[in-house]
């Protein structure tokens, strides 16, 4: 027979066909909470059964156990909070025995909770505990700080519904529905790959191998609720994942999508996995090197060791029942013409060969050529969809300046330039365009230059992301708002150059094309930058033209040769 759950039987929360209608009629009366992306994910698990036994959010007494001992109030081992998160102003309006709905974030109703307690957690404590850090480089420490709301609700949960998906349904099987399917192919000992990553032959092997030493069927059970931030994003590690379960031998292998919003919790998250996996009826839980790591602290050092999370499955290995296959780094090694776990070569006579992550990614950027042995060519090249090199990128230029700097000038002859070379669609968002067409109703205090700007960062970032070259020309006078479009962009897997058009205030005001410099010291206009509002000039852009001694022309060239040099543009 399967495996049975954890903790015996398989907590499906959700409520018969009959009983929803009539439990969601009276729900359109209750208090309604809307779930956030991470609640969303955790609610999905709670309602299908991947966390059983869990049968809704903690009360304070599990959340107590759990952060401390990694135990539930009742003694079953559990290693992470699964906890409902609200505002202060929502906690007050509840009390213990309250309904409340919880809806989508289109306002559909998944689950009634029915409030146990409320409490305000301490995040620092949980992040020291259950973390072992409070790092901020650690994602699930900085989410707790910046992120989780103050008060915890627990409460039990009854599902009228799993959060819906569009994409890729045929992949996302409930633990009943996969546990149904190994019945069905007589599948008994099935081990479970857990992944975020984007799979390559190392990954293939290991896993191959895995199966074999287990004597086990093969389970790719990648995440694809929260993972990283950063992370490849799932829709193409998706069909990363398709290509590379045609390399299996057949039946052997299933792939399936885990909902899951990670925590990056190392040795912690090493065991939710597992009891997870045995829930989703896995016998074996493959765990490798750094599994479910943060990365590295702000000092650079590993926030956890690189095998702390294999150590810490194989303490309590009895109590989860679901086998570890532990595994080391598999490495290339040129004279197998083959893979191999690291610790069984013997590095004075083999010759290993690696790609890291971090190289990996820089030759997609760069468009360089990614070795057979490494990964396999559809994979690679379904990535460099995603990840197309830099000449085929969008990018956003964005020049800033005092005003009459010469900023929308050069920015004309620059789309113009670019329009000319074609191959890229081209928008102009220039202070007058934008301030027309997007902010018309904003005028000049501080605030309103900064909604400004993240409106013009909104827009650029949106036309980056879909490959198109997008030049804005605001004035822009704060750092702190450039620097957060710079982050919008580069997030758009796009480029961004900052050029500061340094005309000195001197030759602006000589200049004065508008007038404007004229009535702003004759007091008619009042908060004018450089006059009596501040600039804060750019202390690293990636470029600098002063026009007092230039031309358009010239400072046009500067500017295609910079987009140039930083490879945007290709030979043609
Ligand atoms: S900001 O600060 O980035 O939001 O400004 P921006 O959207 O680029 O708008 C600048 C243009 O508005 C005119 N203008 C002023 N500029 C600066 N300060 C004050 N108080 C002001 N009032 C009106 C001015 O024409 C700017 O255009 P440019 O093209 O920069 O000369």
């Amino acid at each position: 027979d399967l495996i049975p759950p954890y903790g015996g039987t398989l907590k499906d929360l959700r409520l018969d066909a009959a009983t929803a209608e009539s439990v969601k009629a009276d729900a359109v009366d209750y208090p309604s909470w809307d779930l956030t992306d991470r609640q969303l994910c955790d609610l999905e698990l709670l309602a299908n059964g991947g966390f059983s036994p869990l049968e809704g959010f903690m009360d304070q007494r599990d959340y107590d156990g759990v952060v401390s001992d990694m135990r539930l109030a009742d003694g079953t081992l559990w290693p992470v909070p699964i906890t409902l998160d609200v505002s202060e102003a929502f906690a007050t309006t509840l009390q213990a025995g309250d309904r409340v709905a919880l809806r989508d974030p289109e306002g559909v109703i998944l689950a009634i909770l029915t409030v146990s307690d409320l409490w305000r957690p301490d995040h620092e404590r949980e992040a020291e505990r259950v973390y072992g850090t409070r790092d901020p480089a650690h994602p699930a420490v900085t989410w707790l700080r910046e992120q989780s709301h103050p008060v915890y609700v627990g409460g039990r949960i009854e599902a009228l519904d799993l959060p819906g998906h569009y994409d890729f349904t045929h992949l996302r099987l409930t633990p009943a529905a996969l546990r149904e399917r190994f019945q069905r192919n007589g599948w008994r000992r099935i081990v479970a790959f857990q992944t975020r990553n984007p799979m390559h032959r190392a990954h293939v092997e290991l896993t191959f191998l895995a199966a074999r030493q287990a004597e086990a069927n093969l389970l790719i059970h990648p995440v694809v609720g929260m993972t990283k931030p950063g992370d490849v994003d799932h829709y193409s590690r998706v069909r990363c994942y398709e290509h590379v379960l045609h390399k299996y031998p057949e039946q052997t292998t299933a792939l399936s999508l885990l909902p899951l919003a990670m925590r990056m919790g190392g040795p912690r998250e090493a065991v939710w996995h597992a009891i997870i996996r045995r829930n989703y009826g896995c016998t074996h839980l493959i765990v490798g090197r750094d599994h479910a790591g943060p990365g590295k602290d702000s000092q650079g050092e590993e926030i956890y060791g690189p095998y702390d999370a294999q150590d810490m499955v194989t303490r309590y290995a009895d109590e989860l029942g679901i086998q570890m296959v532990p595994f080391r780094m598999m490495v290339y090694v040129q004279e197998r013409a083959g893979y191999a776990p690291i610790d069984e070569v013997d590095e004075s006579t083999e010759t290993v060969m690696n790609i890291s992550g971090t190289e990996f990614r820089r030759r997609m950027r760069e468009g360089l050529e990614i070795p057979d042995w490494f990964g396999y060519p559809e994979v690679v090249e379904e990535l460099r969809k995603t990840f197309p090199p830099r000449a085929k990128q969008g990018f956003t230029l964005f020049f800033t300046g005092l005003s009459g700097s010469g900023k929308s000038t050069i920015a004309n002859a620059v789309m113009v330039k670019l329009m000319e070379r074609g191959g890229r669609p081209v928008t102009l968002l220039d202070g007058d365009r934008v301030r027309k067409h997007l902010s018309s109703e904003l005028g000049f205090s501080k605030a309103h230059r900064d909604l400004n700007i993240r409106r013009i960062g909104f827009v650029a970032a949106e036309i980056t992301r879909n490959g198109g070259a997008a030049i804005c020309a605001p004035i822009a006078p704060y750092s702190a708002t450039r620097q957060a479009v710079r982050e919008m962009v580069e997030s758009a897997n796009g480029g961004f150059l900052e050029i500061h058009v340094a005309t000195p205030l001197e030759e602006c005001e000589r200049r004065d094309r508008k007038g404007l410099y004229a009535r702003a010291r004759a007091g008619q206009i009042t908060g004018f930058t450089g006059i009596d509002d501040p600039y804060e000039a750019p202390e690293m852009p990636e470029l600098r033209i002063d026009t007092t001694d230039c031309s358009v022309e010239e400072a046009a060239q500067q500017v295609l040769l910079k987009i140039e040099a930083m490879g945007f543009m290709d030979l043609q």
